[in-house]
């Protein structure tokens, strides 16, 4: 049997990403005897023809579409991989599995918006070979781990997903089917799961909170066969937290140490469990620079956001980076629950005294499912309970609302070494309308605006400018509300027909029909 996964992942900021999970998951398949073959399409010019030659000259009876980001720091990217998902459907010989990280986090939306019907959500090493033998067999998959689809009388099902307990026993990703020379760094795992419960993450969903540790000695062999093969001397720790067990983190670095691997190295840490020791070892094994997930220098705002460290444990942890010339960037989130003037002008003024090399501060907090800030949010009514946050939703704190971002852009510019995105300002796909909360403004995209011009052509002309101002009105409450400054078409025709008086109501459904949109209302 053949299969071909795809990366459609094109994110080339901050660094490339190298499609891991498809490695490991190839090697899995390669040592049952399946056909692998993988197209990434990060550097492809153009997609879609890519694309379509694979599936042609290769023939898949499988196609596994692994789906990474929901969005970047400043685009929604699902729709502008529908493309590819649609040219494997056209394709109609091979069965469309998806997976992924981004897949996982929102499998329901994901399969329903690509009307695609199976997937598998979390780690997919054992639950993928066991669907492809039962898909093969033609036998049910209902009660196959992480399995997630929609049913015959189109139904959403998902099992929890799959955890492989011990992943030393799993075989090295086969990175021979990937074009490593055109990757900037070699990604490597050195644990999967995280213990924590920040708020706002969704790693301990995508990867458990069990920690499960791979051996050193494991580790340092696949760093070893990344060099011998591929002339890999840039590597990136792909782990949720490097350095949590700080034994763990200890023991790969004398591992590199020991077998004096001449590489260098990045991972992603945390302030705590970050001695001097680890710090002078990580340093000695090659590594070159680190990201902090910081995300508050205020210490009500770390205990609100779940973290189990204080600001003096960021102030020493930078301090020790400085001393020994590490370079060091903080992740901060801002506006979060319990946000205030006082406690984001905290944070500031103590990340201006650490002064570290890079800070990377993004305004208001993505809601991701499964998440405490997600159950917060629906508390407080910022989005409706099980509502869908396949499109962007974000958090910020009533307390602070519209000043955060008035504050972050005076503060900016003088402070050319952060980086700066307000999330909530992501770009969106055409059928949505941009909204500037604080500047009172809002941008209709093209396509909304012809909808809605054709909708509210049905009331009496009269009542055409009310309508006009009720649209206007219901996009900024709604944008204030949920922290978005984007719209749904959908949201906003429903208030919008359900708002008007009785009597226009019907002429106004009998135009959304005509546009093929009453699944809407
Ligand atoms: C390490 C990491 C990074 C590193 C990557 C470094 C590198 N060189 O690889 C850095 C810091 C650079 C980074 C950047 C970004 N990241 Co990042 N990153 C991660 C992290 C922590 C691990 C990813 C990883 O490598 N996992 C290890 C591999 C083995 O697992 P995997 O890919 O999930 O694959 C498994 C399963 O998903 C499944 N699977 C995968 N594909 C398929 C396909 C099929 C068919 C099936 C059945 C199963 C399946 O099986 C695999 C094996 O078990 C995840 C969080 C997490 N814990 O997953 C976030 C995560 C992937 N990142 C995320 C994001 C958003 C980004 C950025 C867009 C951030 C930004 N604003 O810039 C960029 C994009 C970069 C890019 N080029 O794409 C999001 C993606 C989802 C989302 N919210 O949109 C995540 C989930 C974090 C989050 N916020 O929720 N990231
Ligand atoms: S933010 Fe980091 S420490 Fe906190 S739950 Fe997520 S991965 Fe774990």
């Amino acid at each position: 049997m053949k299969v071909l996964f795809i990366s459609p992942n094109r994110e080339k900021e901050p660094y490339v990403a190298a499609p891991l999970g498809i490695a490991y998951l190839s090697a899995v398949l390669l040592k049952e005897g399946y056909n692998v073959k993988v197209l990434d399409l990060c550097f492809e010019d153009e997609p879609v023809s890519a694309t379509k030659k694979t599936l042609n000259d290769f023939q898949p009876d499988i196609i596994g579409i692994s789906i990474r980001n929901l969005e970047s720091s400043t685009t929604f990217l699902i729709p502008t991989i529908k493309d590819v998902v649609d040219c494997c459907k056209d394709y109609g010989r091979g069965k469309i599995i998806l997976g992924g990280t981004a897949f996982s986090i929102t499998p329901e939306d994901m399969l329903r918006y690509f009307d695609v019907d199976l997937g598998i959500i979390g780690e997919g090493e054992e639950s993928l070979p066991e669907l492809l033998r039962r898909l093969s067999d033609k036998k049910p998959f209902d009660d196959i781990a992480g399995a997630a689809y929609i049913d015959n009388k189109s139904d959403f099902r998902m099992n929890m997903p799959w955890r492989l307990q011990d992943i030393n026993r799993l075989p090295m990703p086969a990175r021979h089917l990937l074009p490593n020379h055109l990757y900037d760094m070699g990604n490597i795992q050195t644990k999967r799961g995280c213990e924590y419960s920040c708020i706002y993450c969704t790693y301990p969903f995508l990867e458990g909170k069990n920690v499960r540790l791979r051996s050193p000695v494991s580790v340092a062999d696949e760093m070893e066969e990344m060099i011998r093969k591929y002339n890999i001397a840039n590597f990136y720790f792909v782990d949720n937290v490097f350095n949590s067990p700080e034994s763990h983190a200890k023991e790969i670095c004398a591992e590199i140490i020991k077998r004096r691997l001449d590489i260098q190295w990045s991972a992603l840490i945390s302030p705590r469990n970050f001695s001097k020791e680890l710090l002078n070892l990580m340093i000695d094994a090659g590594c070159k620079s680190v990201e902090i997930g910081s995300d508050a220098a205020s210490s009500v705002m770390l205990k609100r956001l779940g973290k189990n460290f204080s600001v003096d444990d960021i102030r020493h942890a930078a301090k020790m980076c400085d001393e020994a010339g590490l370079m060091h960037m903080h992740f901060l989130l801002l506006g979060g629950p319990g946000e205030t003037e006082e406690t984001l002008k905290e944070t500031l003024k103590n990340m201006e005294e650490i002064n570290p090399p890079k800070v990377f501060a993004v305004a208001s907090i993505r809601l991701y499912p499964n998440t405490p800030i997600q159950r917060l949010a629906e508390k407080e009514g910022k989005i409706k309970k099980g509502e869908s946050l396949f499109y962007p939703k974000f958090y910020i704190s009533d307390d602070i609302s519209s000043r955060l971002f008035e504050i972050m852009d005076e503060f900016i510019p003088r402070h050319p070494n952060w980086m700066y995105f307000p999330a909530n300002a992501v770009k969106m796909p055409n059928e949505v309308a941009e909204v500037k909360v604080d500047k009172k403004e809002i941008i209709w995209k093209k396509e909304t605006k012809e909808r809605f011009d054709e909708i509210i052509k049905s009331v009496p002309m009269l009542l055409q400018p009310i309508a006009r101002r009720m649209v206007n009105k219901k996009a900024m409450e709604n944008a204030l509300v949920r922290g978005s400054s984007f719209v749904e078409d959908k949201d906003m025709i429903n208030a919008f027909v359900s708002e008007t008086p009785r009597p226009f109501q019907s002429k106004m459904r009998e135009k959304v029909a005509e546009l093929g949109l009453s699944g809407w209302l």
